[in-house]
């Protein structure tokens, strides 16, 4: 038993420059444990709650509310309760709030509360974070397959582009180290290849490049020429992924791609990705469809679940009840983890066992407002969830990230890279 003797919560910025929770917890030994909120732009509609000021200043995104809830009940609910058990803290947490989406204390204050006692309690048993997530939660640690972005699109890019994220992953890769090599490699034929267009314009919300192109199916063509270009065979080492979040641009049933001033409805949707599923190496696919598309998202799963990793984020917003619901309705077969969707660690961790106990896989994820924190690469690595999605492969609050997991790697041992194998039921793995 080792006593929490001070929550406190500070005003941060994020690396869009908006301002965020950080939260640092003291224990009586002097220890502490330290993390950040981080802040999506594509949020799902049953996430928890990113509590914010609202009114004029800072554009309505102040967090003073949030670290009232931090410094006022949260401080004083856990002060005095033993770091050890992350179970009764987050149980405490939510014993204050029972409002489904966390509307009262806000999830920001909530997600950066949780993760600050899972550092301090890592410090406590004086562990690497992965490896007191690996202990406590009783899995097998292992390094995970990376989807890295490299063009942002959708709300990340002003919706420059109507699909959010274009990404590789390189299930191929014998080692960590590898993927980031090839993903270099892949990133900057894709800005030269811009450059060679005239089309070079920065850079996107997570560091990918800005999505100059006339329709979103180009963004594909070129990818597919980068990966070439890196001098790979697309579909090889190197495979498609993509963030459809469809939900930025579906109202009433109607699927609308602005960039192409075409409207469609969830059938033609799903045709659409059909067409591109055929064309392009894609072993993996986010959000296809609206996250209220339930029979969208079922239907896609019918057509595709065998051959693609089809990941549910919006539709599911890391709760383990709606993972439950999904795999009985056969709608997904993996689940995206973002522990600010859920507002607590041991929410997010429940959510990850129903995925793994159905088979499912399961991408721990970073949000578009990201910071320095690096608590999502402990994570995923510590679960050995299989996957892990931060964004691109420039700017400090993404590299920050992949750069954590090439010093758990030295740590934990380059032959835990898992590899291909969370895509062991994908047409990729079956070639
Ligand atoms: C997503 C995330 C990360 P946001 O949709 O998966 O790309 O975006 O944090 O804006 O929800
Ligand atoms: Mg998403």
């Amino acid at each position: 038993m080792t006593k929490i003797t001070a929550v406190k919560g500070r005003r941060v910025w994020d690396s869009r420059g908006n301002p965020t929770v950080e939260v640092d917890i003291t224990l009586e030994n002097g220890l502490m444990g330290r993390a950040i909120a981080p802040a999506g732009a594509s949020r799902g509609l049953r996430e928890a709650i990113d509590l914010r000021d609202g009114g004029s200043a800072l554009s309505g995104k102040g967090v003073d509310k949030a670290l009232a809830s931090v410094n006022g009940p949260i401080a004083q609910a856990l002060t005095g309760m033993d770091i050890e058990d992350q179970k009764a803290l987050d149980d405490a947490i939510l014993g204050l709030d029972s409002s489904p989406m966390k509307e009262n204390l806000g999830g920001n204050a909530t997600v950066a509360t949780s993760l600050a006692c899972l550092h301090g309690a890592a410090a406590n048993a004086k562990k690497a974070l992965w490896r007191h997530v690996a202990d406590t939660y009783d899995c097998t640690p292992a390094l995970p397959l990376p989807e890295i972005q490299i063009f942002g699109g959708g709300a990340h890019a002003s919706g420059r582009v109507d699909i959010q994220d274009f990404m590789i992953m390189v299930p191929g890769a014998s080692s960590f180290d590898e993927v980031m090599e090839v993903t270099n490699e892949v990133y900057f034929a894709a800005g030269d290849i811009m450059a060679q267009k005239g089309k070079l314009a920065g850079v996107a919300d997570e560091g990918g490049w800005w999505p100059m192109f006339d329709s979103n199916e180009e963004a594909l063509e070129t990818l597919v020429s980068a990966i070439e270009k890196a001098g790979e065979k697309p579909g090889k080492r190197v495979v498609i992924s993509l963030d459809i979040a469809a939900s930025e641009f579906c109202e009433n049933g109607r699927y609308r791609l602005a960039l192409e001033d075409r409207e469609m409805d969830s059938s033609a949707m799903i045709d659409m990705l059909d067409k591109w599923i055929t064309d392009y190496p894609i072993a993996a696919i986010e959000d296809p469809v609206d996250e209220g598309d339930k029979e969208g998202m079922i239907e896609f799963t019918r057509r595709f679940g065998d051959k693609l990793q089809i990941i549910g984020d919006d539709y599911l917003v890391t709760n383990a009840k709606l993972v439950e619901q999904g795999i009985a309705d056969n709608a997904c077969n993996a689940v995206l983890v973002k522990v600010n969707q859920a507002g607590t660690v041991s929410e997010s961790v429940d959510t990850f066992k129903a995925a793994q106990k159905a088979g499912w896989g399961a991408v721990v994820s970073a949000r578009s407002g990201e910071t320095e924190d690096v608590s999502i690469s402990h994570l995923s690595t510590g679960l050995g969830c299989g996957q892990l999605k931060v964004g691109s492969f420039t700017r400090s609050e993404r590299m920050v990230k992949w750069n954590e997991c090439l010093r758990i790697q030295d740590e934990l041992g380059a032959d835990t890279f898992v590899g291909g194998a969370p895509l062991k039921n994908t047409w990729w793995a079956k070639q």
